[in-house]
Parts: structure tokens; sequence; C-alpha cells
């Protein structure tokens, strides 16, 4: 196939809501929207300082000629195969420099890679596969200790659309990742900055996988702005703790922050103390990014054990609320400055800043990252809350989505009329005009940073056939800050606990969403226009939880 009978970019076809036009023009106007796509951005870095060192993964370290060479390689040989310009590939990846080239080969052919998490299993994976009616499909013979290459068989057999399997390692009947660098460099970028470059994941309320769209000029200045704030430089050496995935960890400003600005990423994909603290002294790490309950892992182990973390200047916490009781041990313990950042894939991002008054440092969770960032903060009927009060944080800007993929039906009430996001969270802006998280209207669980969306998991246990009915509900946990707890209402006879998680497993459910807890109850609670009542579920765990708490 030759590049010029590439298909359409499929964002033509308006399944993926776009910026109306007067706002793209102000945004490019202000210069956050620049003619530029990833693998330019890349190329021109590679241009400027070849040898210095792009990637280091255990023994491998990559140079940026090499890496802008391999990806080239690999947009050749993927190519070749028939990955073609405006295609959705799942990527399904660990941490490492083959992530790291595998979207930047599809950035270079303008095809989409979805960016799976590695705990992600059958039940997301097929439903992006699905929903996204992806061409292709790229795991690991090794993720994580998962092997991808089954369930790779049982997509292929449920996705007649899914041509290509490729897989990192004994690819077996499939195509092997490494072959494809065999090829003659794709020259030409098929990216466009106003193309979508690839999609995220939200964590979501229901039980649809939603797809995120990223364009390239836009998810750009994201990268930049984060840059700024984080004050990354060629010196920059950044631990990838997190899963590479996360929109956190990519572009926030991670992992392409770090290689746009000319420094290195450490590659990892174990985010422990033992190993990270190994990584840092000897690679002199000078940035990473975790979520809380990792953050409080370190602060203990470093309270024992005094590594050499001298290298670490900033660690960003996010994902989920800080304890600010975490937030103060941090620069006592680790000797780095504290950023806070309170994300969303779909776009906003609010950093404290790294000269902030201590204050606002420690018991906040930023200030929005662009000045056309427009956030407002409304009661339940929409309209803005005096200042200071806590309301539901909406928000419209140079980098948050107008639409999710593909979910006209869905948008028109995730987003308003006038192109605000509704994130579902509470938040209090202070005088100073930062964001304090204070709790959350959505039906998702925040396990720790990672999401659970209660509808998901509910829509599975009711398929099994001894549920009735099932709720998922938050319930406070020491470490993760919130856990699950699935409440069912079961047919005679009853399912054992462990038999429900078995099925929720079995039916290829990531591991973080099947429930820690399951409570059988005869009848659930209900609202006064017989709705389920989470909120008295949630606040019987919370009694329960403060009973053994003071026991
Ligand atoms: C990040 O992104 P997502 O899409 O996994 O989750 C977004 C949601 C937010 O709506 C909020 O509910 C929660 O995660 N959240 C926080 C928080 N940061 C995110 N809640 C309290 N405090 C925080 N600091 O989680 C994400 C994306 C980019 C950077 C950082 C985090």
């Amino acid at each position: 196939m030759s590049l010029h009978t590439w298909a359409p970019d499929s964002d033509s076809v308006g399944d993926t809501p776009d910026w109306p036009a007067a706002f793209a023009e102000r945004y490019r106007q202000a210069g956050y929207w620049q003619d530029q796509t990833f693998a330019q951005a890349l190329d021109a870095v590679a241009a400027r300082t070849p040898s210095a060192i792009a990637i280091t993964d255990g023994p491998l370290h990559l140079d940026y000629r090499s890496l802008v060479d391999r990806c080239r390689r690999l947009a050749g040989g993927l190519h070749a195969l028939g990955v073609a310009k405006g295609d959705n590939v799942v990527v399904h990846l660990p941490n490492g420099a083959a992530f790291i080239e595998v979207c930047f080969a599809l950035f270079r052919l303008g095809a989409r890679p979805i960016l799976a998490l590695p705990a992600h299993r059958q039940h997301e994976i097929g439903g992006f596969c699905g929903f996204a009616q992806a061409s292709t499909y790229i795991g690991g013979a090794q993720l994580e200790g998962f092997d991808c290459r089954p369930m790779a068989r049982r997509l292929a057999a449920a996705n007649p659309q899914l041509r290509h399997v490729v897989i990192d390692g004994d690819a077996q009947e499939f195509t092997a990742l490494s072959a494809l660098y065999n090829s003659a460099p794709l020259g030409r970028d098929a990216g466009r900055a106003d193309a979508v470059a690839c999609f995220q994941l939200s964590g979501g309320t229901t039980g649809t996988p939603k797809l995120i769209p990223r364009r390239h000029a836009e998810y750009l200045y994201n990268v930049r702005a984060s840059s700024e704030v984080c004050d990354l430089d060629a010196r920059t050496v950044y631990l990838t703790a997190l899963p590479m995935a996360h929109n956190f960890t990519l572009c926030c400003p991670g992992v392409i922050g770090t290689l746009l600005a000319g420094g290195r990423v450490v590659c990892t994909h174990r985010s422990d103390p033992e190993s990270c603290f190994a990584l840092i002294s000897e690679q002199r790490v000078t940035v990473t990014a975790l979520v809380p309950p990792l953050a409080m892992l370190w602060l203990d182990a470093q309270a024992q054990r005094q590594a050499d973390l001298s290298s670490l200047r900033v660690l960003q916490v996010g994902g989920a609320k800080l304890l600010s009781s975490a937030a103060e041990r941090v620069t006592p313990t680790l000797g780095c400055t504290l950023q806070q950042v309170l994300g969303m894939a779909e776009g906003l991002l609010c950093f404290t800043r790294l000269d902030d008054r201590p204050d606002l440092l420690l018991h906040t969770q930023g200030r929005p990252l662009s000045a056309d960032d427009e956030v407002r903060i409304v009661d339940e009927q929409g309209q803005p809350v005096p200042e200071g009060e806590v309301g539901e944080l909406q928000v419209r800007g140079p980098y948050t989505i107008r639409g999710y993929y593909r979910l006209p039906e869905h948008n028109a009430q995730a987003f308003t009329a006038d192109g605000f996001y509704c994130s579902g969270d509470r938040v209090r802006r202070t005088a100073d005009g930062y964001l304090v998280v204070e709790g959350r209207d959505k039906d998702q669980i925040n396990r720790g940073g990672e999401k659970v969306a209660a509808e998901e998991v509910e829509n599975l246990l009711i398929s099994h056939p001894q549920v009735h009915d099932a709720a998922l509900v938050a319930m406070p946990d020491a470490v993760l800050g919130e856990s699950t707890c699935a409440f069912i209402v079961a047919r005679d006879p009853a399912p054992s606990a462990f038999a429900l998680k078995h099925y929720l497993r079995g039916h290829g459910l990531a591991a973080f969403k099947v429930p820690d807890r399951i409570e059988f109850v005869a009848h659930f609670p209900h609202t006064g226009v017989g709705k389920v009542s989470r909120k008295d579920l949630r606040e019987r765990l919370r009694q329960a939880w403060l009973q053994s708490a003071a026991s």
C-alpha cells in the first residue's frame, strides 16, 4: 500500500468532538497550539542532541539518534504489515523502551494508539478493540507476568476487524515486534497537528469504555506547559514508577516531557521503594511521579533505609488526594520538593508550583496549568457557588477535550452546552486560586489513584446467575484512601464471595477492579426516588470502619 492511498483521517467523520473554530483560533493565536506533531517534536530534539541518551531501560542506553531511527524503522515495519493512517491500535505493553518506540512509530504513521494499562485484561482490552474497531493489538509475551497471547487469540476470534496482532517477545503464530524493526524507515510523518494522536482512557463511571481523543497540538501544549512548571531541561532524569500509558506518567510532563526537553527517561515497571531507590541513586534520577499510597510507602521505607536519594529534585504526587500529614513528610524525608498534581485524562491539570508557599504545597492540589483554563465551581443547578465554597469542578480550556470518542449521548451529559467538562469532582478554590479536592459526585471509586467505575463492575456481577442485584461502593482504607466493597443481593443458593471474585477474574476483569470485600444483604436501602442509596451503603461501611478503628 502506498502512502497516498491511505484512508482519510476518521476524525473527519464527526465521531471525535473538536473545539469550535473560534476557540481553536484563540488557542493558536495565543501560541498554545502549534503546527507540530509528536514525531516532529522528537525529530527536532534528535537533530539538536543526537548522541544524548534518551532512554535507559535495564542495560540498554538509547541515544536520541538511535531512538528516532528505531521509531522510523518500526513505523516502516508496521506500515508494511498493513497498519494504516487513521487505524486504532490497542497498545498493551509494560513500561520500557518498546512502549515509547511503538507510540512514536504509530504517531509517525498517523495511526492512533489506545493506551491500555498493563493491568487491563480481556474485559477491558476486548472492550477497546470492539468499541474502537481496532485494526491491531500490540501486546507482550510477558506483560508483568501476564501472557497476552492466549488473550490475543480470543480477541482475534471475537473481532473480525482485528487484522494484526503484534507481540513483544516470543510471538508464536503472531507477528514479532522485533521483526518489524528490520524494515525500511518511514521517512514521512503522516501525523497532523490537529489530528488525534492517541486515546487516553477515562476512569469512567459507567460500563462503557470511554476513549479520550488527544490531539497532537493540544497534547503537545499540555506537555510543554507541564514541563515548564516542573522545570524540566536536558539534565532531567525521569523515573517511570507508574504505568507509562497513564496521562500523568506519559505527558504531565512525564516520559514525553522529558524526551522533548532532551532529558533521559529511566524505565522500570516496578514501583516498590527497594527497586526504585536503587535506580534513583544509580541513575541519578531527578524527577518522578507517584500516587499517594506509593508516596506513603516510599516515605516509610526511606525513614528506615536512608537510601541515597540526593539527586531527586521533584516528587510529583497525584491521581488521588494526598493527606496533608503525608505531604508534610515529603521534603524532610526524601529531601526533594513536593509537587501536588490534580489531573484528569480528559485534560485539566492543576499543579502546585515548585516555589509555592508551604501552605499551598502541602494543603492544596495546585492551580490550573494554563492562563486559559476556565474553571468554574457550580452547585447542583449548574450555578457558580460563592467563592471558597464547595461545588462541582467544571472546566473548559486549550487542552481539555470537548467530548469522548463516538459517544454523542454520553457527551451531552458529561459536557455542558457551552463546552465545559463536568468532572464529578467536588472542589473549593482558595483565595489564592488554588483548588482543594473535597470529594466526588461520580459513581467512581478512587482506589489509590486507580479508578473503578461502579457500574462496570456491577454489570459483570449482575451477569452471574446467582446474583439478583449488586452495588459497588467505596470503603475507607488507611493505605489506598478508598477500596471497594460490593453489596450483593443474592438468589438462593447464594454464591460465596470467593466464587464471585473468581467469576470476575474469569471474565477478564482487571485485578484492581475485583472488589476488595463482598457483603451479602437482603435488600438495598433506597433513596426517596427509589434508586439504590450508595450514600447509605457507604455510611454503613464508614461506621463499621470507625468501630473497628476504635476497637
Ligand atoms: C489522573 O487522571 P485520571 O483520569 O486517572 O483520573 C482523574 C480523576 C480526577 O477527576 C479526580 O477525581 C482524581 O482522579 N484525582 C485527584 C487528584 N488527581 C486526580 N483527586 C484528588 N487529588 C488529586 N491530586 O488521575 C491524573 C492525570 C494527570 C495527572 C495526574 C493525575
